[in-house]
């Protein structure tokens, strides 16, 4: 069975799991993970019984701290991304004001510092060369559980009545700001919403990838359609 996984500068149509190590091969060597890690591949198991903690538009999502087999942990941004991946799901991806609002919510309710979201900047191999994605800190951005772009980070995405990104940080200015680069040249390509880090509400932060966060996990339409074709009869 084959499913499309999109690299975001290349469009492939390869197994799963080869286009899954593709893709953190192509994104993990030079962006930020060190260690040289893949991306997971789902766990069937854990995909039929993974927590459903709430619901919003056909996607099943929870905080990891709202999960025993998670909570307490505080992980990097791919180690986010691999513990949501085994649930057939994936760091959450806030492509509409109404979800990013819910995600606001859960935030301000449960009083959470900050979680990691899927949101990461195209720096890395394959990257180069496009010059759609310049300036990187206006149109550099997408989300990788979809490879979807994000709006222009100086913008109001589509159809919403604020821009997401915090318009103050470390260095006083409108996020992203990579500021984390003025300090260890560590670029900071990952999405974090911040809760008031910065005397600046819940908003989005540009946050180096080895900081380590809870995270909230969201359905991946990709790998349940995987796990699903290749695990006839499981329930998901
Ligand atoms: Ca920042």
């Amino acid at each position: 069975m084959k499913i499309t996984l999109f690299a975001l500068t290349a469009c492939c149509c390869v197994l799963v799991c080869s286009a899954a190590i593709n893709e953190v091969k192509s994104g993990g060597s030079k962006s930020g993970d060190p260690k040289g890690r893949f991306l997971s591949l789902p766990n069937p198991n854990k995909c039929a019984s993974r927590p459903k903690k709430f619901q919003f538009k056909g996607h099943n999502y929870f905080y990891s701290e709202d999960v025993p087999a998670l909570a307490g942990k505080r992980v990097d941004w791919l180690e986010a991304r691999n513990l949501c991946r085994e649930y057939c799901m994936d760091a959450v991806s806030l492509e509409t004001q109404d979800e990013n609002n819910l995600i606001f919510k859960l935030i301000q309710e449960n009083d959470v510092p900050y979680i990691w979201t899927s949101g990461r900047l195209c720096d890395f191999d394959g990257c180069e060369g496009r010059k759609d994605l310049l300036p990187k800190n206006l149109n550099g951005w997408f989300w990788s559980a979809n490879r979807e772009k994000v709006t222009p980070t100086n913008r109001n995405p589509p159809g919403w009545g604020y821009n997401p990104w915090s318009q103050t940080g470390h260095k006083k200015i409108a996020q992203p700001d990579n500021a984390e680069f003025d300090i260890n040249q560590t670029s900071e390509s990952c999405l974090s919403v911040l809760n008031n880090v910065y005397n600046d509400g819940i908003a989005w932060h540009d946050v180096a990838c080895y900081h380590e966060k809870p995270f909230v996990c969201e359905d991946s339409d990709e790998l349940l359609n995987y796990v699903a074709a290749t695990n006839p009869g499981l329930r998901l």
